[in-house]
């Protein structure tokens, strides 16, 4: 993959057909296959050190809070007490980052299935690798669906930080991973997981609905404002196996001086309640989902 030209990173892919954004390139910092994967991390003139997988950007320094805040604290600021959290993927440890912090947390598991990942995180992406050395952390380098399996019943909160659903992540975005979320989430566990881009994948994000709302009785659908990534905009599927749950109230909302003091730069609790008023057309198609 010839993926930077004339000084020039440009994200080509068939997910978003007859568009494509360029980030200008200080310098390459490493590019190698995985087992699983194209891992690439650059130097940009403007957004701070990026991750590419497979062509497609993961993160900026320069954004990347607007996601993994929002992933994060979504989720956990829907539960009563999240003392227990499962994190599928998120191999950059920006989402770990987020959730170690939250003082309710007690236990983080990470499952991620490409060391090399969080390798290329650690060296280029330190700021948000940071998470992996909390004490609260434990980090399993292996396959999400068979951690799972061996871990019924067991988390407050899990959240999936896959990257899109082609290659590794397929499987991710279809409805016998949400049977395995489920069984792994204890009676009143709440879910996030990457929901994709209302401008790009209604389709997607509807069918997905679709059958989270048979295996949920509540089920929500956020989402946040990234510059760098396709659109500009990512989603969130969130899904709550206790039906009293309300995602777009948060249970705790918190003073501007709670939010200096937890340092969050996106993440507050009109931002949280904002974030499920969707855009008409997004709302008409998945009002019928
Ligand atoms: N289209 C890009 C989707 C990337 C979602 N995952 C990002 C990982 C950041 N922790």
């Amino acid at each position: 993959m010839d993926l930077i030209k004339d000084g020039w990173f440009t994200e080509l892919s068939s997910m978003w057909p007859g568009q494509a954004a360029s980030l200008e390139v200080d310098e390459l910092l490493y590019h190698k296959k995985s087992k699983y994967q194209d891992v690439m991390a650059f130097r940009s003139k403007h957004y701070g050190n990026v991750l590419v997988l497979d062509g497609v950007i993961q993160c900026s320094e320069r954004d990347e809070f607007a996601y993994q805040e929002m992933m994060a604290n979504l989720p956990l600021y829907s539960h009563p007490c999240p003392k227990k959290v499962l994190i599928i993927g998120g191999g950059d440890g920006g989402v770990a980052r987020e959730v170690v912090r939250h003082p309710l947390v007690e236990e983080v598991v990470q499952c991620e299935i490409d060391e090399d990942v969080i390798n290329v995180a650690k060296e280029f992406l330190p700021g948000m690798a940071k998470g992996f050395y909390s004490p609260k952390m434990t980090l399993h380098v292996g396959d999400g669906f068979e951690f799972m399996l061996q871990n019924q019943d067991s988390f407050d909160v899990i959240i999936t930080d896959s990257s899109d659903p082609v290659g590794p992540a397929e499987s991710l975005f279809q409805e016998p991973y949400y049977q395995l979320l489920k069984s792994a989430l204890k009676s009143d566990g709440v879910l996030c997981s990457q929901g994709e881009c209302q401008w790009l994948h209604l389709d997607l994000i509807k069918e997905m609905r679709t059958f989270c709302k048979k295996l949920f009785p509540v089920v929500d659908y956020a989402y946040t404002c990234v510059p760098s990534y396709s659109s500009g905009q990512i989603g969130f599927m969130l899904c709550s196996k206790d039906p009293e749950t309300n995602f777009k109230i948060p249970e705790e909302i918190l003073s501007n001086e709670e939010v200096e003091d937890m340092e969050f730069k996106y993440y507050n609790s009109d931002v949280h309640k904002a974030a499920f008023v969707l855009p008409e057309f997004a709302r008409k198609a998945l009002s019928d989902a």
